[in-house]
């Protein structure tokens, strides 16, 4: 393998793995199970067009979520356009810049005009402050993100959305199964958007929901969804197709079957990788709530340069360089990607900055607990010959 400069060998380190690790890498299911079911829709001749695996899938995320509706979607990036759309969201639409490209993108792609604000610069969830001091005549629509599956302030702006009158949505993209003051993510807000991609706890190859207890919403985004057949009073959108196949829902119903086992090795990560980097100047374990449900598929770390020497760039080229596909969520922050960045210029300094230090470490049921030992080794030994190997690289720069 091609080293990269200031890998690992820098260091005076070698290679740890011989198989790569990654983020993202899809839990292990049942192949019997997902090969009866597409055995089952086969049989039964009706592929898409909520077909009875969709609407099995519906009624279980519908469960989890503690809500009454529950829509699938091909993907949650479609999910959130059919909620703007179905909600007859205008203008302006606020949410955190620290997300993944989809939020702003769904609400944008749909001639909406996303308006970024700041967020915790600990945990990453936006800041109701942030949101009320943006609230205008253009808002349309105020957008929560549970960044990394943490609930972000659902009280604060679920108060700020009824005080304005406005429509409050969560992108629980990353949050199928936790919870906030003891309460399902799903039922927060007027209505919330799961992924259900390959690289999520719980995956239908693609796939989303929208859930709610509002049915009037529900029921026009289930008719959005499909060409916007079966709303008499039709829309001026028309309607697109956002269904969820029968094979997606083959593979979400079975990925559901084994939510707990993912679950259950996801925090067992968690807790070792918490432990293995506790005493690591330098290095913070984003924490989840005491107390609270959780999913933990990402265990992101953010990296401080001062206190470590080693940027967050250079320790993902040394754990890549060491086949640790470890990966940047998010990075840059919506408002520094384009077209953001030229339309309107801000700066969001804690945006800005958990954007430049986090890093998403491999987990999921195919990462085990020695992998976790060498990963945790590599950073150990990279941050330990930091302020080494940066002086070592500014020396050089300079002569
Ligand atoms: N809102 C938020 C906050 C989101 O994070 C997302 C999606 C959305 C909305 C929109 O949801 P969807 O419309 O997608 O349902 C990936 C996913 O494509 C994206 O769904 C996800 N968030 C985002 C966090 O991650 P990339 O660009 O990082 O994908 P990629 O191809 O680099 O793969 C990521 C990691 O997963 C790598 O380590 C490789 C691994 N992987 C990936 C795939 C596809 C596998 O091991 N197997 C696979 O099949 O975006």
């Amino acid at each position: 393998m091609k080293r990269a400069v200031g890998d690992l060998a820098l260091f005076g380190g070698r290679s740890a793995f011989l198989q790569p690790v990654y983020v993202g890498r899809p839990h292990h299911i049942d192949r019997a199970r997902l090969f009866d079911r597409m055995n089952w829709a086969l049989d039964n001749q009706w592929l898409t067009n909520g077909g009875p695996l969709a609407l099995e899938f519906e009624d279980r995320v519908a469960e989890i979520a503690g809500v009454r509706s529950c829509v699938s979607t091909c993907n949650a990036t479609t999910g959130l356009q059919l909620l703007f759309h179905a909600a007859e969201v205008t203008g302006e639409v606020i949410m955190p810049s620290l997300t993944f490209a989809a939020t702003a993108h769904a609400a944008r792609w749909i001639g909406l005009e996303p308006v970024f604000v700041d967020v915790d610069p600990l945990t990453g969830g936006v800041d109701p402050d942030e949101v009320a001091a943006r609230i205008g005549h253009d808002t349309g629509a105020i957008v929560g993100v549970h960044l990394w599956g943490r609930p972000c302030a659902v009280d604060e702006l679920e108060k700020l959305a009824a005080e304005h009158g406005l429509p409050l949505f969560f992108d629980a993209a990353h949050a199928i199964g936790c919870s906030h003051a003891g309460r399902p993510v799903g039922g927060f807000g007027t209505a919330e958007v799961f992924s259900f991609h390959a690289t999520k706890v719980v995956n239908g190859f693609e796939g989303g929901a929208i859930v709610s207890d509002d049915d009037e919403l529900l029921r026009r985004v289930r008719a959005l969804h499909n060409f916007g057949i079966g709303l008499p009073e039709g829309h001026p959108a028309g309607g697109t197709n956002g269904k969820m196949s029968e094979a997606s829902a083959a593979m979400a119903l079975t990925s559901l079957d084994s939510f707990p086992a993912a679950v259950r090795h996801n925090h067992d990560n968690f807790a070792f990788y918490r432990a293995e980097l506790a005493d690591l100047p330098g290095i913070t374990v984003v924490p989840h709530e005491p107390g609270e449900a959780h999913n933990y598929q990402y265990v992101v770390v953010l990296v401080d340069e001062e206190r470590t020497g080693i940027g967050r760039d250079l320790l993902m080229r040394v754990l890549r360089a060491e086949n640790a596909m470890a990966k940047p969520y998010f990075s840059p922050a919506c408002h520094e990607l384009e077209p953001y960045r030229s339309r309107r210029s801000v700066r969001l300094p804690h945006s800005e900055r958990l954007a430049a230090r986090a890093l998403a470490l491999p987990t999921g049921s195919v990462v085990s607990r020695e992998d976790i030992r060498r990963i945790c080794n590599v950073i150990r030994l990279a941050v330990t010959h930091g302020h080494e190997v940066s002086a070592r690289r500014q020396k050089g720069a300079g002569a």
